[in-house]
């Protein structure tokens, strides 16, 4: 049985570190990580969650764009657990959008993001996996990087004028 995990909240240091390689992605610790961050991502209606979040310093994301409020025609994927994620390719393109995030709760924040990313990660089984993302799935996927490397979404915003709290956001953008 999955367990619901703690979150680390802003301020915490290990949203603030870079995280470590997985050694071995085929674990059985691994596995149970990654099926504890899907249970407490879906109980949270986030779509994306990542390893430094629920306190363990580790190179894992959970990618799970789906239609939300925000994001009404965002594509429904099968959540993902990437091992060892990299960005090997980024377009020049920029777009912005809003985010959250599940360690800042009650803040929303105009992000610029890459538009377009090729992505790498590895796999339980070992296999090493390039895809291509776009659009929301390339905003969630960099979003999550971010978090292994330090990074929150405050710290991308352009102007502190493009925050704004999650009931004043809500009233304009749903
Ligand atoms: O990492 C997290 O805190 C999860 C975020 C991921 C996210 C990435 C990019 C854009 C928005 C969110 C959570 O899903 S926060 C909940 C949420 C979901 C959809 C849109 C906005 C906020
Ligand atoms: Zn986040």
């Amino acid at each position: 049985m999955p367990r619901l995990l703690q979150l680390a909240l802003l301020g915490h240091p290990v949203l603030r570190q870079s995280a470590a390689e997985v050694a071995d992605p085929g674990s059985v610790e691994i596995r149970e990580l990654v099926d504890d961050m899907l249970f407490t991502m879906t109980d949270a209606n986030g779509v994306g969650i990542a390893a430094p979040q629920v306190h363990v310093d580790k190179r894992v994301v959970i990618v799970a764009s789906r239609p939300n409020p925000r994001y009404p025609d965002a594509p429904q994927m099968e959540p993902t657990a990437m091992i060892n994620p990299e960005i090997i390719w980024r377009s020049d393109e920029t777009c912005e959008g809003w985010e959250g995030c599940l360690s800042i709760p009650g803040i929303r924040g105009l992000v610029p993001r890459y538009k377009a990313i090729r992505i790498a990660y590895t796999t339980f089984d070992g296999t090493r996996v390039e895809q291509h993302f776009t659009d929301f799935v390339a905003r969630v996927f960099q979003h999550e990087f971010d978090h292994l490397e330090g990074v929150s979404f405050l710290d991308r915003v352009v102007s502190t004028r493009d925050l704004m709290t999650e009931k004043e956001w809500l009233k304009r953008n749903v």
